[in-house]
């Protein structure tokens, strides 16, 4: 599968689409989801073009991976609920069609603020 341009991530990297920012390096781009599921439910997404977490594993550079873990950090202390903020947090991927994946650019969910509860429904 080939990466897709015209996703609506790759329209908000391009600045085509607004979003509501978080946190921005190098690496990640970190924003509100448009359909909050909880409390706060952020996304946080690489600045490469990587459909999904395989193709992120496989084929990103080891600054982009550590780029991109070290931007959740970043992001979910910034929003208090890091563990530091003595909180806690769900950071959770959908990978392709079985695991629910709509966008087909890696982005990691990020929902905290309240008990997040069961880990699949
Ligand atoms: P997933 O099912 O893991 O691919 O989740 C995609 C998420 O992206 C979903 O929670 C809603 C969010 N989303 C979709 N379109 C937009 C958008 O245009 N802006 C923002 N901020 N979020 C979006």
């Amino acid at each position: 599968m080939k990466y897709d341009d015209q996703n609506i991530f790759a329209k908000i990297l391009r600045g085509e689409i607004p979003c509501k920012k978080i946190y921005e390096d190098k690496f990640v781009l970190s924003f509100h989801d448009v359909n909050p599921q909880k409390k706060i439910h952020v996304l946080v997404i690489p600045k490469g073009k990587y459909i999904h977490l395989d193709d992120f594993s496989e084929n990103a550079s080891s600054d982009e991976i550590v780029g991109l873990i070290k931007g959740i950090n970043i992001v979910a202390k910034k929003l208090g609920i890091s563990i530091d903020n003595g909180e806690g947090y769900r950071a959770l991927a959908n990978v392709g069609e079985n695991g629910g994946q709509e966008v087909p650019h890696l982005h990691f969910h990020l929902f905290g603020g309240e008990k997040i509860g069961k880990m699949v429904s």
